[in-house]
This record gives structure tokens, sequence and C-alpha cells, in this order.
């Protein structure tokens, strides 16, 4: 094992096929991002997209949907039509950031503050464009001891794109679940269907359809340290009161869990579960997670309200629990390492980033390749 005091390595620049992966990878190791809690703005959104029942884009809000408190106790069936009232999402499609491309071209204007110009090469007036979901990923990182990521870059334009590229481990995984597995997955959105409504003045449809096509994303604008990030992330629904707060005050993220039996269980719920939820509502500054406790059968036996400010306190009492400034100093130092390496500006270009639990992470370059992520109809548009 190594002991450094700096979460890098010693880096003697790119030369590829030349340097071992040790010598120029970062470190994951969480006692290197102990230091004091990093600058990241209050996020801002700059405008948000739908997925239709079809996956088709639009430029506006009407997918989002508004929360209706259920009871403390409601005894929601979460199985009640998985067989015959579900439509799921093609999973085989793999969107890479294509719906973010498409919303940025729709929405150019409010990026970019000059006029642009072949002599000003910052298209973009942002350092990454990426999906919530992929930040969700490095923020945990340094307490991610079962799963790997890859993430394939591209520089275009000086703007650094970030996508999720598939696991061998993780394609396996999914190929290998088992129907209880897959009915699991089915709860979750369920649950949505008992607690959200179409508008402010419905109320929620447990007798209808559940399609997984459907979805309403927040697009946000934050810095983190010098980091200029635009991410987009999905949003379950938002508070029914019209007098609110605006977005993304009023948003509300929606989770399902095996109901807390004994204290292991307890202490694995705080350890593993409150960080991947804590991690995902703060990055776009999402307020409140609400959770549906269910019980073996699928059935929700108590909902609770998590404030995302208060979860960092509620885990302090657990022994060698999770920090917050790990997670924000290891996402800050990884843009950074990203944007040291990743320098040849190129959209068919990609520096591949990979981490495997308890290793450094390496990346690798390929050019023209599989990984290629930036689609010719967003090049040709941006160029031109
Ligand atoms: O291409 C990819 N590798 C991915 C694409 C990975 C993750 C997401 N996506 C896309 C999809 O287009 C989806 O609409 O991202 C969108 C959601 O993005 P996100 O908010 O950045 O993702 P994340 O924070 O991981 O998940 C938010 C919600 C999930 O809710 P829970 O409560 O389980 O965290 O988005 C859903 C899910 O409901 N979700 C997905 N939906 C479609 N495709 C996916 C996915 N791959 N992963 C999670
Ligand atoms: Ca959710």
């Amino acid at each position: 094992h190594h002991h450094l005091h700096h979460p890098y390595q010693h880096q003697s620049g790119p030369t590829p096929g030349k340097n071992p992966p040790s010598s120029r990878g970062l470190s994951t190791r969480k006692e290197n991002y102990e230091r004091d809690f990093p600058v990241y703005k209050q996020p801002v959104e700059v405008g948000c997209f739908s997925l239709d029942s079809e996956r088709r884009f639009f430029n506006d809000s009407r997918q989002l949907r508004y929360y209706s408190e259920p009871e403390r106790n409601p005894h929601f069936d979460l199985k009640d039509g998985y067989k015959d009232r579900f439509i799921k999402r093609d999973e085989s499609v793999k969107e890479k950031l294509d719906h973010i491309l498409r919303w940025i071209l729709a929405n150019r204007s409010k990026l970019s503050s000059k006029v642009a110009t072949t002599a000003s090469p910052c298209a973009l007036d942002v350092d990454f464009v990426t999906w919530r979901g992929h930040l969700t990923k490095l923020l945990t990182t340094p307490y991610e001891t079962r799963e790997g990521w890859l993430l394939a870059v591209t520089r275009f334009r000086n703007t650094l794109y970030i996508s999720e590229v598939e696991t061998e481990a993780a394609r396996r995984e999914l190929e290998n679940r088992t129907e209880r597995h897959q009915e699991m997955m089915y709860w979750g959105y369920k649950f949505e269907q008992y607690t959200c409504a179409d508008n402010v003045h419905s109320s929620p449809d447990p007798g209808g359809v559940v399609n997984t096509n459907e979805a309403f994303c927040t697009v946000v604008q934050t810095r983190l340290t010098d980091h200029r990030l635009l991410f987009s992330g999905e949003v379950d629904c938002r508070d029914k009161d019209p007098n609110a707060p605006g977005p993304p005050a009023c948003y509300v993220e929606l989770k399902t869990s095996a109901e807390i039996c004994t204290p292991k269980q307890r202490s694995n719920f705080h350890r593993f579960k409150l960080l991947k939820w804590w991690a995902q509502s703060f990055l776009p500054g999402v307020p409140r997670v609400i959770a549906g406790f269910r019980d073996h059968d699928g059935v929700v036996v108590t909902v609770e309200t998590f404030p995302t400010s208060k979860i960092s306190h509620l885990i302090k009492s657990e022994p060698n629990c999770w920090k917050p400034t790990v997670c924000m100093n290891f996402c800050s130092d990884f843009l950074t390492f990203v944007k040291r390496t990743a320098t040849e500006d190129n959209p068919s270009v990609v520096y591949l980033f990979s981490y495997e639990p308890h290793r450094d992470v390496t990346y690798s370059i390929h050019r023209d390749s599989q990984y290629s992520f930036l689609p010719h109809w967003y090049v040709r548009e941006i160029t031109s």
C-alpha cells in the first residue's frame, strides 16, 4: 500500500505506452481527502427537459409531477401491476449524454456569455458536462469497495464531457438478474406512482400504468473549487405548494428501502445507503429525500423524510462512517486530474478513466474507437 501525503502520485506527463499504470494514477484512499470542505456553489437550475412515454425529448417540464404526502403507515403494495401494468424502458439502448446534448443545443445562448466566434475556443462557459449520476459515483468512490466504474472523457472546444461506460462486471450482473431482483427494481417506480400526481390539483393514480421511459430532468450549473459544472439529473417530483421556493429547492427525491429491524441493518443503512442518498441529492441541491420503508413482501409500512442537510449529522454516531468532505475533495481532485490528462481537444478522442475497488484511478487513451460518444449531429451543430 502507498503512503502518500498528496492524492496524486508523481506524474511524468502523458507518454502513452511508456508509463506503468502506477506512475500515473489518482489515489482513492479516503485518508488523502480529509481536509477542509471545498467550495461548492449553490446549484442553480438553468433549464429542464422531459422524456415522454416513448422516450422522446422535450425542452420543457411536461413530465414534472407533484408530491402528494401519504399517510405515515400507508400499506402501499409495491408488487401491484408488475405483471400487467408495467412498460419497461429498453435498457439495451445506451443513450450516453445524448439528451443533455440535445438540451445544450436548444439552450446554447444561456450557456455562453460571449458571441461565438472562431477566435473564441470556449464554446460553452463550463468546464464539465455530465449526468448527476456519474458525479454521485465519483463522490462515493473513496467508500466504494464492491463496484468499479469506467468514465469516458472527451475534450471538445475546451469543455470536458464525461459519459459512463458499462463495466464487464455490471454487464454480467445485468444479465444474471433474478426474477425477484427484476421485480424489486419495479418497486421504486411503483412507490413514485402512489405518491406523485400529474397536476397540482389531481391525485396519484395507483391504477395506472408504470412506464419507465418517462422522466423529468433538471439541468443545473454550479462550481466545485475551480471546476465549472453543468449536469442533469432526474427529479421524481416537486412540492405541490405554489408558494414553495423555486427549483431546485422545491424538488423531492423518492426512495424505497427495506425496513430496519436490527442494529446491524440500521448501521448498514447509515453507512451505505445514506451515503448514496446524500451524494445524489446534495449535488443538485434537492433538499428532501422521502423514504418508503417496505417489508420483505414489498409493502410500504412507514414513510419518513430525510432532509438532505441533516443526513451527514445523522450518521456521526456511526463508527468509521463516511464524511461529505472526503467525497467532495475526491471529486474535485479527480476533475483536476481529468483536466491535466485529457489535453487533446478532439471529439473522437476518448480518455477512459477506470476505477477498481482498492486501486488508484488509471486511464488509457482511445482514438476513433467504440468509446467515442459525442454524436456527429452535436459536433456539427457546435462547430457551425
Ligand atoms: O448512459 C448511462 N450510463 C446512464 C444514463 C446512467 C445513468 C442515467 N442515465 C440517464 C437516463 O437517461 C436517465 O433518464 O440518466 C437519467 C437519470 O440520470 P441521473 O439522475 O444522473 O441518474 P441517477 O442519479 O443515477 O438516477 C436517478 C434516477 C433513478 O432513481 P433512484 O431513486 O433509483 O436513484 O434515474 C433513474 C432511476 O429512477 N435511472 C435511470 N433511468 C434511466 N436509465 C438510469 C438509467 N440508466 N439510472 C437511474
Ligand atoms: Ca428516486
